[in-house]
């Protein structure tokens, strides 16, 4: 397996969850405004939407943070990362998933959009607060997962990891360019 990730991105998070699960995996970085990974091939080649993460596996090309990390965290099934498809239990895994991917994402990649004023960043900064409270509210019975309380052996989760990523960036890291 093969991770492509950039320093700083969104990417990190499925970087973090290979690196726990501890499999055997190459990471190469990529310069997405070059369009070249630091081995010098054409990255579009690879990932034609140009963005990180992307997974290669298995002769495919994984693209989506949460497809990778669901991905990666069911084939470490002995750990225990996710709840077993088709339960309740892991569709809210994915509706954090999805939400922090999509909804949260999008909000942020405004906030660095190049050219943007400081009107639009301001209501950008307004967005990303309003989602990021939804995710804080979900926290506040004291659980300790966004999904529910912890399991016995559980030490992280992916979803966990996912809204790590982005807590990071709401306290001062810098998404390159989203
Ligand atoms: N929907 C994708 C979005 C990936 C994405 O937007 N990645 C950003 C970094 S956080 C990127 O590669 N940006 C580079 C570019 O747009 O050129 C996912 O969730 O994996």
């Amino acid at each position: 397996m093969k991770l492509y990730i950039k320093p700083g991105a969104c990417s990190m998070a499925s970087h973090i969850v290979l690196t726990e699960i501890g499999g055997d995996f190459a990471v190469e970085m990529v310069d997405t405004d070059k369009g070249l990974t630091a081995g010098g091939a054409n990255y579009r080649a690879i990932n034609p939407k140009g963005k990180v993460p992307a997974l290669e596996v298995e002769g495919e090309v994984l693209t989506e943070g949460p497809a990778i990390l669901q991905f990666v965290g069911d084939r470490a099934a002995n750990l225990n990362l996710a709840p077993k498809a088709g339960t309740l239990a892991r569709a809210r895994v994915n509706e954090v998933l999805n939400f922090t991917g999509t909804e949260l994402h999008i909000a942020f990649g405004s906030l660095f959009s190049q050219g943007a004023t400081e009107a639009q960043k301001d209501a950008a900064r307004a967005a990303v607060a309003g989602k990021l409270d939804w995710l804080e509210a979900k926290l506040a019975d004291g659980r300790a997962f966004l999904t529910g309380p912890i399991s016995p052996g559980f030490r992280w989760s992916t979803g966990r990891v996912w809204r790590g990523s982005w807590r990071g960036l709401r306290h001062g890291q810098r998404c390159r360019r989203c």
